[in-house]
């Protein structure tokens, strides 16, 4: 399969990781979305949306929207499962995905901090207050819910991993890259921990992407 993404992606982050999970090899395309590589006319025919990832199938399809991925590869390739098997387990470990994918990660995209910056006219400072505050309020949300519940276990959802740790690993990731103080959320930096010692959480990871810049490494 082919992967379009980038190395600091949340979406294709989590992409990454089901697929190592699944044992399902890829090649990686690097869309910088800095240079705006999403706009390139030859991309946008693969994804009209000028977003990643998107993920060329084995059949040469191609598919969109982190999720529906997710989905996509937890149905054709069912071991390991991504999912738990109890119908309300199931509801939960979307409900945290949806925090993340839906509530928290649109705010902070490029296209978002583009518009604030460029469009509206916000400071670097402002921005990152934005980015900021709605990191801090979605992870609290998070934290409530791997808290509260009493549903956690060494992973989101008792001791599977399931796509809640597919998303909760990039969000944190990207937390602790805009310096975000995460030590408020004990339960998701426990959990972010434990998925790094699996090598298919490890080896997604942004800074092991050949796209990774070298000033940072
Ligand atoms: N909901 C989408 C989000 C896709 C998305 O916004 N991806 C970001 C990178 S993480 C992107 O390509 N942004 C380009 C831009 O904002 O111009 C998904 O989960 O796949």
């Amino acid at each position: 399969m082919k992967l379009f993404g980038y190395w600091r992606s949340l979406a294709a982050f989590r992409v990454r990781i089901a697929l190592n999970l699944k044992g399902q090899p890829f090649e990686v395309v690097s869309t910088d979305l800095i240079k705006g590589e999403q706009f390139d006319p030859e991309y946008l025919k693969v994804n009209p949306q000028g977003v990643v990832p998107a993920l060329i199938t084995d059949s040469g399809e191609a598919l969109t929207q982190s999720m529906a991925i997710l989905e996509y590869l937890d149905e054709a390739f069912p071991a390991p499962a991504l999912l738990p098997e109890d119908l309300m387990a199931r509801a939960r470990v979307r409900a945290l995905c949806m925090i993340m994918v839906a509530d928290m990660h649109p705010l902070v995209v490029p296209r978002i901090r583009k518009y604030v910056t460029q469009d509206w006219g916000h400071s670097e400072e402002e921005l990152g207050a934005w980015i900021g505050n709605w990191t801090k309020k979605g992870l609290e949300a998070v934290e409530a819910h791997l808290t509260d519940g009493g549903h956690s276990g060494k992973f989101c959802e008792g001791d599977q991993v399931t796509m809640a740790d597919l998303c909760l690993v990039p969000q944190i990731g990207a937390a602790m890259l805009f310096k975000i103080d995460i030590t408020p959320y004990p339960n998701a930096k426990r959990i972010f921990d434990e998925c790094m010692t699996i090598p298919a959480f490890f080896d997604a990871r942004p800074q092991a992407q050949p796209d990774f810049p070298e000033d940072m490494k």
